[in-house]
């Protein structure tokens, strides 16, 4: 079979290319893993999983209609109200016809004398297309970390990506859950609900802020509607895609303790990943910064009433900010209740898990189940995850052993016809990512055009150009706080990954603006060239 376009991934990202690249009057097809749409919120199905964007942002903006019909029910989006929209959407597009699903790519060749691409997939098939446009998510590669005897347990383990369709019955069951990151923070208070006795394996404590979660009332949905052109240019002009004015706020050193505390209140109350932004200098300065910092780390001492608990809970060792921030609804009063433990493995480390549960220096736990809430091999893991090899055979793994780069995020040097969605080089998971998916969809599908009015077969990156834009993006991460904390933005959650932040931090509007004036200027830093290919089509 062969297409003008083979899509990877059917989440927001791959929907909307296929939407776009049909525009345009191509064919095309895409391959998805699972067995519907919506990707992240397609794998995510653990109790509580929830979007820490407010719904009102976290949605597509292409459509007028799209967006004055749809009524989200609250501020931040469920897992299963998210995946009914992107359902929504494929069946309002008609998109499902060009989907298949249950079907990974497994392997994708660049054909030199050919000039296109042969895809390969676990269904066995093998397709031909011009371009090969990767929508497989930044967070889509699980990380389940080799724990030693973990395949004698006798109960049942699961990755919260796999959460099964249907849910769990925890009914009576001891539980473990491993990983206090946003999903981990999620996901405890519900398990605890429903589990005999849960035991919590805390590596790092983390910063929460609470989400205020609220249903949308009629008043609410009428107004966002009323809004939503607006909201658009305010998710243009922010540096992070998100649509709400920007208020207009003091450094935090130059007001006095008592406006300080208010104003740090006032942005508690309010709740959401915004809480840092209650002053400008929070995430520049660092006397700021731990002021901030001490706020949280009391707020939640203040939430949970065992001393000892609440101090493993709080003692953060790391700035606000220099890890994703973490929305949370009831965690920390979870742990007021009898049926949970909080067990801190950085003083007593897991040394193993048995038949019958797991292990620490210090202790174990009889456990049914072990829940691994531990994250994801982020940005580069589901794209490595695939055999991808550019000219002369050249796999991606070589070429990205010692770092991944790419022009812009959208397109890596020798792998031609080649383009990533969210790559690495792009703001990505730094902002309002289906914001920044519609503006790399756009750029790539408006480059195709262009390439077609133009006669052009075949674009790659100047090497020159993309190991120059590397560098920036490198640079502007060393002068943030972000770099300088393990977490998995940097990649220090995979054994052996090189680390380093790989997403642009200059800012989603600035991003938007360089790849608009490259485009303008006749694609600077890329190189075309027109092929003599028999397979044009
Ligand atoms: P994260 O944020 O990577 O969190 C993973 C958690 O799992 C974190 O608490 C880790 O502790 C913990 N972890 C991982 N491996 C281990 C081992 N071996 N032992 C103990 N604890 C471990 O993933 P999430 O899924 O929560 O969130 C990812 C993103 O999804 C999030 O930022 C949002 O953007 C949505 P550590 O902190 O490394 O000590």
């Amino acid at each position: 079979m062969e297409f003008d376009v083979v899509i990877i991934g059917a989440g927001a990202a791959g929907l909307y290319a296929l939407y776009r690249v049909r525009g345009l009057g191509l064919s095309a097809k895409v391959f998805e893993k699972g067995d519907g749409v919506g990707g992240t919120w397609y794998w995510n199905r653990y109790p509580g999983a929830r979007c820490d964007v407010e719904s009102w942002d976290y949605c597509y903006t292409f459509s007028e209609e799209l967006e004055l019909e749809w009524e989200w029910t609250e501020r931040f989006p469920t897992q299963p109200e998210l995946e009914r929209y992107f359902n929504h959407v494929a069946d309002r597009f008609d998109l499902r016809r060009d989907i298949e699903f249950d079907t990974r790519v497994d392997r994708a060749r660049f054909d030199d004398d050919q000039n296109r691409w042969l895809i390969s997939t676990s269904n066995g098939q093998t397709v031909s297309a011009r371009f090969l446009i990767s929508a497989a998510g930044c967070l889509s590669e699980v990380n389940t970390p080799r724990i030693e005897g973990a395949e004698n347990f006798e109960g049942r383990q699961i990755h919260t990506a796999r959460w099964p369709q249907g849910g769990i019955d925890l009914t009576g069951l001891q539980v473990g859950v491993i990983g206090t990151g946003s999903t981990g923070v999620q996901a405890i208070p519900q398990l605890a609900k429903q589990a005999e006795h849960l035991f919590v394996f805390q590596r790092t404590p983390q910063f929460g802020i609470p989400a205020q979660n609220r249903p949308l009332d009629d008043e609410t949905l009428e107004e966002l509607k009323h809004n939503y052109r607006e909201r658009w240019e305010f998710k243009r002009a922010s540096s992070t895609g998100m649509g709400r004015h920007p208020a207009e706020v003091p450094a935090a050193l130059e007001v006095d303790e008592a406006t300080r505390t208010q104003a740090f209140e006032a942005s508690w109350a309010r709740g959401g990943p915004g809480f840092a932004r209650a002053f400008s200098d929070v995430m520049t300065n660092a006397q700021s910064n731990q002021i901030a910092s001490q706020f949280v780390m009391d707020k939640i001492r203040g939430k949970v009433t065992d001393p000892a608990v609440a101090d493993s809970l709080a003692a953060i060792d790391h700035p606000l900010g220099a890890r994703r921030v973490i929305v949370e609804i009831d965690y920390f009063e979870t742990y007021n209740r009898p049926n949970v433990t909080l067990v801190d493995v950085a003083a007593d480390p897991i040394t193993e898990i048995t038949p019958q549960g797991l292990r620490t220096t210090a202790g174990s736990y009889d456990l049914d189940m072990i829940v691994y809430a531990t994250g994801f091999d982020g940005m580069t893991g589901a794209l490595l995850a695939m055999d991808i090899q550019g000219v002369g055979g050249l796999p991606l793994r070589d070429k990205w052993a010692d770092g991944a780069g790419a022009y812009l995020g959208l397109v890596t040097s020798e792998f031609p016809n080649f383009f990533m969605i969210t790559g690495p080089g792009s703001p990505a998971v730094y902002s309002n990512v289906i914001f920044s998916i519609e503006q790399h969809v756009d750029w790539i599908t408006d480059c195709l055009a262009h390439m077609a009015d133009h006669d052009l077969d075949r674009i790659d990156a100047d090497p020159d150009a993309e190991a120059e834009w590397t560098r920036q993006v490198h640079e502007i991460a060393a002068q943030s706080i972000i770099g300088k904390t393990d977490s998995w933005w940097t990649g220090s959650n995979i054994e052996g990954k090189r680390q380093g932040i790989t997403f642009y931090l200059g800012g989603t509007n600035t991003y938007r603006e360089i790849c608009d004036e490259i485009a303008a200027n006749g694609y600077e830093g890329f190189v075309f060239s027109e092929s003599t290919s028999p397979a044009r089509a």
